[in-house]
């Protein structure tokens, strides 16, 4: 698997749509099509931000990986259709970016939740004030933040600490980088849980809506 990993990363890195496409259908069709994403998607992208940190990559090969990926999710897991299915309790779920513009996780999670039948709103990107007033204005239950960049991921606590006061029944679960990289940080911006992939989003809504749709 790391030699595909290694490949799929040249290929990105190589703009080489087709090598790109192929690598991801291989392990889709052997395995599972989340599994492609999270075994090749995520950690090649992972690698590239290490790079272009590292000054050895272009913020522009960055930029087009990103773009590259986003066509294959929607190839590999299918439009993000609205399910007809309801949450137990009829529970309001939102997910949104909140500060950033890393879309791509948002999009993944998005996806695997209708797939597995929750209805889920997407709040698409929403700074602190603008969250908070649409989280109220719709009752939501189960509020979903990813971020990605280690300042927004700190805005967080100011998202909790205004919905503790005017929503309090809102649970708060994030996900992204920074909540992977200090496995402690949800706790300090005052999230209810943290998901560190598309899978676990499900598992944990579960968990908190008690079931499934
Ligand atoms: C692609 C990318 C971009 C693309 C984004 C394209 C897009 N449409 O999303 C572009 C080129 C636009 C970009 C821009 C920038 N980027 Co950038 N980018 C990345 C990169 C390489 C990959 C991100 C990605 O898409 N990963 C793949 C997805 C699938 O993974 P994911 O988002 O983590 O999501 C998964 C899980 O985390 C989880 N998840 C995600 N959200 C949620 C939410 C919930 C509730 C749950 C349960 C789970 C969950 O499930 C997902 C599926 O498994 C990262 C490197 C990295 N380590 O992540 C840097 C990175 C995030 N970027 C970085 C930076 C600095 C920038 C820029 C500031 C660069 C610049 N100087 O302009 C800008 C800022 C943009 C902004 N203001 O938001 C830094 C952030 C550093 C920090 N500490 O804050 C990183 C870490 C790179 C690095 N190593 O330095 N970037």
């Amino acid at each position: 698997m790391l030699a595909r990993l290694d490949e799929f990363e040249r290929a990105l890195l190589a703009l080489d749509r087709v090598r790109v496409s192929e690598l991801l259908d291989a392990v889709a069709a052997s395995q599972t099509p989340l599994l492609a994403v999270e075994s090749l998607i995520r950690p090649a992208l992972e690698r590239i931000g290490k790079l272009w940190e590292d000054n050895r990559c272009a913020l522009s090969q960055v930029y087009m990986s990103g773009r590259l990926c986003e066509e294959q999710v929607d190839a590999l897991l299918g439009p993000a259709a609205t399910t007809t299915r309801v949450a137990p309790g009829n529970a309001r779920l939102a997910l949104t970016v909140l500060e950033d513009y890393h879309l791509l996780g948002k999009q993944i999670v998005r996806t695997v939740l209708r797939a597995a039948g929750w209805p889920v709103l997407d709040y698409e990107r929403q700074t602190v004030a603008g969250l908070v007033t649409r989280t109220c204005a719709d009752e939501i239950d189960i509020l979903m933040i990813s971020t990605l960049m280690l300042p927004s991921a700190l805005q967080v606590r100011e998202v909790t600490t205004q919905l503790r006061e005017q929503s309090p029944r809102t649970r708060v679960v994030v996900g992204g980088a920074p909540f992977r990289f200090d496995p402690e940080l949800w706790k300090e911006v005052g999230a209810d849980a943290m998901g560190t992939n598309a899978a676990e989003a499900v598992a944990i809504v579960e968990g908190l809506a008690g079931g499934a749709p």
